[in-house]
């Protein structure tokens, strides 16, 4: 099993797989860090696509996500996932951030994608502690592919060396 996961770093606008995931924010109107690196690299169609999603259902809580089209980013859609702020840590920011990645599988599985890429969610602007954030990342992710036969393979796609190397630990584990 766990051969279907891997660690990469670099930029996931880059990734080779059919779906990447966005650490957005609730307005889903893009922002900075990985969210504005994606909104770049596809293009207005992007942001067009998640106004008329925000038209619809309103704001994205924390803990879910949304699906679109990926504009100039050559993969086949992406996810926009809201990772939960920490405030210190009792304020379910851990559940919150397993249902993000549960709800991001989900997604992915039920448009039949066998390939996708996820950030670090909320381990930037939102200041979740890298360690448990990866913790909460790898072993969400591992259940679930346990279960499921879609997506077939994860890549964890690491920026900075500090999560680079604590999924690389993390991964080498499982
Ligand atoms: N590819 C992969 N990872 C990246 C990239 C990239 N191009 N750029 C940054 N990272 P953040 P959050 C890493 O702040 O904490 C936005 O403004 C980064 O090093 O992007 O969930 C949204 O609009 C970090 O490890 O997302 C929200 O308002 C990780 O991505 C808010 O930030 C997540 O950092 C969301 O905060």
């Amino acid at each position: 099993m766990s051969e279907r996961l891997s660690v990469i770093q670099g930029d996931i606008t880059h990734a080779k797989v059919d779906v990447i995931v966005n650490a957005a924010n609730s307005s889903l109107m893009g922002g900075g860090g990985v969210d504005g690196a994606i909104h770049r690299a596809a293009g207005p169609a992007l942001l067009a696509a998640c106004e008329v999603i925000r038209r619809q259902q309103g704001d994205c809580q924390p803990g879910h996500a949304v699906i679109t089209e990926a504009g100039n980013i050559p993969v086949k859609a992406v996810i926009h996932a809201v990772g939960p702020v920490w405030r210190g840590g009792e304020e379910n920011e851990a559940e919150l951030l397993e249902q993000t990645y549960r709800n991001s599988m989900d997604l992915a599985a039920a448009n039949g994608y066998r390939t996708i890429a996820f950030p670090a969610i909320s381990t930037g602007a939102y200041a979740f502690p890298k360690e448990l954030a990866a913790k909460i990342a790898v072993d969400t992710v591992y259940r679930y592919i346990g279960l499921r036969p879609l997506p077939e393979e994860v890549v964890f796609v690491c920026f900075d060396d500090e999560n680079t190397q604590i999924y690389q630990q993390l991964l080498a584990q499982l």
